[in-house]
């Protein structure tokens, strides 16, 4: 169902039942809307319009579902349905997620509050929302089968639970979840403290680790595949589509990361070094947090992470290098010392998209013009201001100047750095530099293994 059809159908469903309200128990059944969004823009967030205030969250190229408060209950509506979502600009994936994107939008609430969340279920094939981490009564654990029938194709279901602790949770599908999961079906769901003043940071962002096998040149992730993606993603985006995590110089950061992959993920921030401040099971003690610049995070699990904002221009990605490259176009041999110019310019006679790649590594291929198959990102690209940043996947930038606004998110350009802080081409004499008593490897390298001697990470 496109758009357009659903709005009308939600305006269809309120007006006839502006009539049915007069007789009591069907207007009391009346759905709260569904809010829709299928654009991948960091959304700032609003204020909270009633109930204890919070301070929002900032999904990263997402968004927060609106409630209503109904007899002092924050009702939402979740719609599971078919998205079309752009990964990066050149790149849009056929997915399923909710109310129009995935990963759905963050549910936020405040510790305390009852709320009711309806699930609509609008996929081809029944579902159920599971509440990662939070505390509910069994019967409203979303585990199909185990405490509730699926929710049925074209069907609604009802949540409804007190949130009992702050903290950072998910929500995802307990039916068909290896699919479902494949497919892009999930969101952050955050309880805000009762106390304003407990756990409080200046900006507080959230996205959740997730990955996809998506043919190069195709649109629908591969659902049967367990461990070979090609996509790593972080709420459905890929580097150069994620966007920066803006700071003001000396604010409290706040970032908080699930991960819903199929395997854990060391994440790295240069700069400040920041501390682990939350965890599955909660906050953690001033006491017992400690400092670190790279902090794993395994499957299933969440983590938050806090720092002091230092002026610059600070990567922060996943350090398994495979995961800040975007899917190859296909499987690639080690090519590092192979003289291939000759060769190329045989194969070019037949082939003449031809390109010989990796002889000196692989940076060269960051600025070339590959040909791509249609909807493809490519491997390893982004425009820094000193040129490719040769990155893809699981990457982005925090951005921390001193003159940003509260409250603004806006990206602020490149890192203007501050006379005699640049590394730059040193060309006057230089003292021998020590070196190992080994000879220098001269002319190729022989270290050239057979394509066919081991598998590419395109999975076929
Ligand atoms: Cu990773």
């Amino acid at each position: 169902m496109t758009t357009s059809n659903r709005r009308s159908f939600f305006k269809t469903a309120g007006a006839s039942l502006i009539g049915a309200a007069a007789v009591g128990r069907a207007g009391a059944a009346l759905l709260p809307e569904a809010p829709l969004r299928s654009s991948a823009e960091t959304l700032p967030p609003p204020a909270p319009p009633d109930g204890r205030p919070f301070q929002p969250l900032v999904t990263l190229n997402g968004w927060s579902l609106p409630w209503r408060t109904k007899n002092g209950v924050k009702e939402f509506h979740l719609v599971a349905e078919p998205v079309l979502r752009e990964i990066a600009p050149g790149m849009q994936a056929r997915l399923w997620g909710y109310n129009g994107s995935s990963p759905g939008p963050t549910i936020e609430a405040v510790e305390g509050d009852r709320i009711r969340i309806f699930v609509s279920n609008k996929l081809p094939e029944v579902t159920s929302v599971h509440w990662h981490g939070l505390r509910v009564p069994s019967g409203m654990d979303g585990v199909t089968g185990l405490t509730q029938p699926p929710i049925g194709v074209g069907k609604t279901f009802v949540y409804e639970f007190q949130l009992q602790r702050p903290g950072t949770f998910m929500y995802h599908p307990h039916a068909d979840e290896m699919v479902q999961m494949a497919m892009g079906m999930m969101g952050l769901f955050i309880v805000h403290p009762k106390d304003r003043r407990q756990f409080k940071v200046d900006r507080d962002y959230g996205f959740i680790l997730n990955a996809y096998d998506i043919e190069p040149g195709s649109a629908t992730p591969r659902v049967n595949t367990m461990l070979d993606f090609n996509l790593w993603t972080w709420n459905s985006r890929a580097f150069p589509g994620i966007a920066p995590l803006v700071a003001r110089s000396g604010e409290r950061v706040r970032i908080r990361i699930g991960n819903l992959t199929m395997t854990n993920h060391p994440i790295h921030m240069h700069g400040p070094h920041f501390e682990v401040t939350g965890t599955d099971g909660g906050w953690v003690p001033k006491s017992a947090r400690w400092p670190e610049v790279t902090s794993d995070i395994g499957v299933g699990q969440m983590r938050a992470i806090e720092f002091d904002a230092l002026a610059g221009d600070w990567a922060i990605h996943c350090h398994k290098s495979h995961h800040t490259m975007n899917a190859m176009g296909h499987g690639l041999p080690t090519m590092i010392g192979v003289e291939q110019r000759d060769l190329a310019r045989k194969i070019a006679d037949l082939v003449p998209d031809y390109m010989a790649m990796g002889e000196r590594g692989m940076h060269e291929m960051t600025e070339m013009e590959m040909p791509l198959p249609a909807n493809t990102l490519p491997m390893m690209t982004g425009q820094g201001p000193f040129g490719a940043i040769g990155m893809g996947g699981m990457f982005s930038v925090v951005k921390v100047r001193d003159d940003i606004r509260p409250g603004d998110y806006a990206d602020p350009g490149w890192y203007a750095h501050p006379a005699g802080t640049l590394a730059s081409e040193y060309t006057a004499d230089l003292p021998e530099p020590p070196r190992a008593a080994a000879a220098a490897v001269q002319g190729p390298a022989l270290q050239v293994r057979k394509p066919g001697g081991h598998k590419d990470h395109s999975g076929h």
